[in-house]
């Protein structure tokens, strides 16, 4: 009796031979459930009346840059991407490699689409002109953090691109520093992609957020978090308490809230805090909570850039119905006076940015 085969030989019929495979029941893609990203974008382009297309081919080309990063993040640990490039950025931040190359990867989309004339980058300087004979008649600026968190993907932590869409103010030719002095009220488009346990891409034309997530099988954005809205207020606290000592005092007195016993207020809260903001950002979007990043003895205006991290993250929570301070006003009537301003952030769950704001009126004037 020759022995039974524990794997599948050729012509074998694989249900028979491999026992759990018979529960894996073959399930025709249902094409007509599933909304691409592509699908979603033309569609809601009539929500734009005036719009060409433009917009959404801009999307398209950060959805193609994002799918490429993705491939290289999701092998980090394997190809010799990985560690530090030996370079530092303008923030005096070692370089990893997958920061390298989700830059490149960005500008060469956003290069080639025609739709954009300027890139400002976490990873550059200065601005990006573009000046390509598609570029010529483009529309729009992108501001951008390639790939945020970055020092966690040697420990296989998510990290993720954030970014930020203007309208140019220039008239013509490649995009100029004064294209991206706008505040964030004037963005026509803002997002992150988060490489996690799934990669999503989530973003806002300022008509509600929606949320795609990968499905790798197809090479597809498809949507799986229509209407995202924060809840009002949530449990979760994150914040970097290493700094506690050089905190604010309101931010002090407010932790001290959050670690009170009070079953009124389902109080104390849980501290949660990964280290990149938009895996942080993106738990409190969907389980509510506050992620602050205030004033430290290291980062006297706060750690975060206002152009191409806060305004992004503060227009997708405002339209998901939460709020972004700076512990006091609005982030994203913030004036921006330079590419790489930093600022305070306080953004997630309305009642709870209230709270923390309330706290740094009354102990941090
Ligand atoms: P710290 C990553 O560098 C980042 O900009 C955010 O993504 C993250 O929330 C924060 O800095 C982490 O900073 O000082 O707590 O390590």
């Amino acid at each position: 009796m020759p022995h039974k085969q524990s794997y599948c030989g050729i012509g074998q019929n694989p249900r028979k031979t491999i026992p759990f495979l018979h529960l894996c029941k073959p399930r025709p893609f249902l094409m007509s459930k599933v909304k691409t990203l592509g699908q979603f974008i033309i569609e809601k382009q009539t929500d734009f009346p005036y719009a060409k297309g433009e917009l959404s081919r801009l999307l398209r080309d950060i959805g193609i840059a994002a799918k490429i990063v993705h491939r290289e993040v999701n092998k980090a640990g394997l190809a010799d991407i990985l560690g530090d490039a030996g370079e530092t950025n303008v923030q005096g931040e070692s370089v990893k490699k997958l920061d390298v190359f989700a830059n490149e990867q960005f500008i060469a989309a956003l290069s080639v689409g025609g739709e954009c004339c300027a890139i400002a980058s976490e990873e550059n300087e200065d601005i990006i002109p573009i000046d390509t004979p598609q570029s010529k008649n483009a529309k729009y600026v992108v501001a951008m953090d390639p790939l945020d968190g970055s020092s966690n993907i040697d420990v296989n932590v998510s990290v993720g691109t954030i970014f930020s869409i203007y309208r140019r103010v220039s008239l013509s030719g490649p995009g100029t520093v004064q294209d991206f002095m706008q505040r964030g009220t004037e963005q026509v488009a803002a997002g992150y992609i988060i490489y996690g346990s799934s990669t999503m891409l989530v973003y806002t034309t300022g008509k509600g957020v929606n949320g795609f997530t990968l499905d790798p099988s197809i090479g597809e954005f498809c949507l799986s978090h229509p209407n995202m809205q924060t809840a009002k207020s949530g449990k979760i606290y994150s914040i970097n308490e290493g700094n506690y000592v050089h905190f604010p005092d309101g931010v002090k007195k407010y932790i001290k809230y959050c670690q009170e016993e009070d079953k009124a207020t389902k109080r104390p809260y849980s501290s949660r805090y990964i280290g990149s903001a938009v895996a942080d950002i993106h738990r409190n979007l969907i389980n509510g909570g506050i992620y602050i990043y205030p004033t430290t003895a290291s980062s006297p205006k706060g750690k975060l850039r206002l152009l191409y991290e806060c305004n992004p993250i503060a227009l997708i929570i405002e339209q998901a119905g939460g709020k972004a301070t700076d512990g006091r006003h609005r982030i994203l009537e913030q004036e921006i006076k330079t590419l790489h301003q930093r600022t305070p952030f306080f953004a997630g769950s309305a009642d709870m940015v209230e709270m923390a704001g309330d706290f740094m009126s009354k102990y941090s004037g």
